[in-house]
């Protein structure tokens, strides 16, 4: 078994905390996702991974959508998809999503790793796709990035 953690840290919201564990079993292609986001709005945010593990200009340098196989943007059960589109997450009123997401295409080993990546999560809810603009299919009109963290390999 690969485990991997990523600590989120302040984007454009100060708010906003989190601590997300990834693991993928030996010989098997799925890598899940599980933790809490905390000081969100209630509702759906966005929730991906980037390309960059870098902050040097904060949550911006983080890149684009971790997109290896050069596809538009989707959701996590689109054909066409980045490999870092993993939908979006679900705050409560009382401003707290509970992550549990299992998913073929963030593996932790490997040539299309996720380690040393970002996870980033959004302001507004990511459209998958299906907005009918342009933006749509770059980043789901997923909107500012309240906090993200780097993606490290963990015991
Ligand atoms: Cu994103
Ligand atoms: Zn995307």
């Amino acid at each position: 078994m690969v485990k991997a953690i990523c600590v989120l840290a302040a984007g454009s919201s100060e708010a906003v905390t989190g601590t997300l564990t990834f693991t993928q079993e030996d010989g098997k292609s799925a890598t899940t996702v599980t933790g809490q986001v905390k000081g969100l709005a209630p509702g759906k945010h966005g929730f991906h991974i980037h390309e960059f593990g870098d902050y040097t200009n904060g949550c911006v340098s983080a890149g684009g959508h971790f997109n290896p196989y050069g596809q538009e943007h989707g959701g996590p059960d689109s054909k066409v998809r980045h490999a870092g589109d993993l939908g979006n997450i679900t705050a409560g009123d009382d401003g707290v999503a509970t992550v549990n997401i299992c998913d073929k295409q963030i593996p932790l080993i490997g040539e299309h790793s996720i380690v040393g990546r970002s996870l980033v999560v959004h302001e507004k809810i990511d459209d998958l796709g299906l907005g009918g603009d342009a933006e749509s299919k770059k980043t789901g009109n997923a909107g500012p990035r309240l906090a993200c963290g780097v993606i490290g390999v963990s015991k």
